[in-house]
């Protein structure tokens, strides 16, 4: 396969490089891509050299696949031209996610409904992935009502500006702001901009994506997304309301028998899903695992993951490799 990386100077790009590697993704050329500023410059894989190129240069290349993460923008522009050049793009950015010509996927819920087709498909936001990875085999057999969900997210998943914010604030050092105000020893109720309703339009990625991944417009997700000073690793609280009762003990059992998910949960060991413990991981991490006492067939959880992995760059591969697997490339 000949793979593009679209964006691969980025912070998502650049993870994508390492799970390409760890996986042994089938690859027999790699073609770097980033913006004007980055052309020539050299990104090593497997211990080899590549030379970064433009995008009209890319494309011109006919790529197999072409993984995206290089902003919105830059997907609306040119993830149809490499598709009118016959390759497959897998879009890391919010650009097609909504579109309805589109497939919105997370491969252990829904990568059945791709087909050859598929010439540009959507990757979820990053906090959208880890909650549905553990919803699904929950709505599966409970059938959600309603979920709502508080976030706190890392200052990874906005990018290295704000990176380097959190590190100069710990450093007691001047430099850019990502945020309008500081972030280390503080929580923003504030992840990317206000849209009219008075939610972010993170919170609004997070009512509406679930929907479509799991085929289903019947339940309802309410959320409030938060930015808290962590380096990587996004958590969420997440309260569920479900049609039906169900045991304790059976939805532990039901998800730790999900692929791609881990119960870390008992209150007797202080066991329970951290961020800095699911960096680097590609799974999710589910725990505090506990009935809602004020309400009916209601349960609490608090479900951690490496926002920069399955939420982003290992799920777009996951995305890839099912199309290789599956022969629809
Ligand atoms: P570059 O490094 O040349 O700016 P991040 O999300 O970490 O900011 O990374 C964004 C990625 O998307 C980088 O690889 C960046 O390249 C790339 N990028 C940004 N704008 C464009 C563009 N207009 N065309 C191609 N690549 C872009
Ligand atoms: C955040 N979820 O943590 C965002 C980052 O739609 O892909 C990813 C934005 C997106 O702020």
């Amino acid at each position: 396969m000949k793979v593009a990386v679209v964006g691969a100077t980025g912070m998502v790009g650049e993870v994508m490089l390492k799970v390409l590697a760890e996986r042994n993704f089938p690859l027999t050329e790699l073609i770097p891509v980033a913006s004007e500023r980055s052309v020539g410059k050299t990104i090593s894989y497997k211990g080899e050299d590549f030379k970064v190129v433009g995008l009209a240069d890319a494309v011109a290349m006919k790529p197999d696949i072409a993984l995206f993460s290089a902003g919105g923008d830059t997907s609306l522009e040119w993830a149809p031209k490499f598709a009118e050049a016959g390759t497959t793009v897998v879009d890391n950015s919010s650009a097609w996610r909504m579109d309805p010509t589109k497939k919105l996927v997370v491969p252990e819920i829904n990568a059945n409904e791709l087909t050859k087709d598929d010439k540009i498909i959507a990757n979820p936001n990053c906090s959208t992935i880890q909650l549905v990875m553990a919803l699904a085999p929950l709505h599966k057999k409970y059938k959600m009502k309603r979920v709502v969900v508080s976030t706190y997210q890392s200052v990874s998943g906005t990018g290295v500006k704000a990176v380097r914010q959190l590190e100069n604030e710990i450093a007691g050092v001047e430099g850019e702001m990502a945020y309008p105000y500081p972030i280390g020893r503080n929580a923003l109720p504030h992840c990317d901009v206000f849209l009219d309703n008075g939610y972010t339009k993170e919170e609004m990625k997070l009512a509406n994506e679930p929907q479509k991944i799991l085929s289903d417009s019947s339940f309802s997700v309410s959320a409030t997304a938060v930015r808290i000073p962590t380096a990587g690793g996004h958590s969420e609280s997440v309260n569920i309301e479900f049609e039906n009762d169900y045991e304790l003990a059976d939805v532990r059992k039901l998800l730790s028998e999900t692929p791609g998910v881990i119960v870390q949960d008992n209150t007797d060991t202080n066991t329970y899903p951290m961020p800095i413990y699911a960096h680097d991981k590609d799974e999710v991490f589910v725990g505090r695992i506990r009935r809602d006492e004020t309400q009916k067939n209601t349960i609490n959880m608090w479900i951690v993951a490496d926002n920069l992995r399955k939420g982003a760059a290992t799920n777009t591969i996951q995305i890839a490799e099912y199309l290789i697997e599956n022969k629809l490339i």
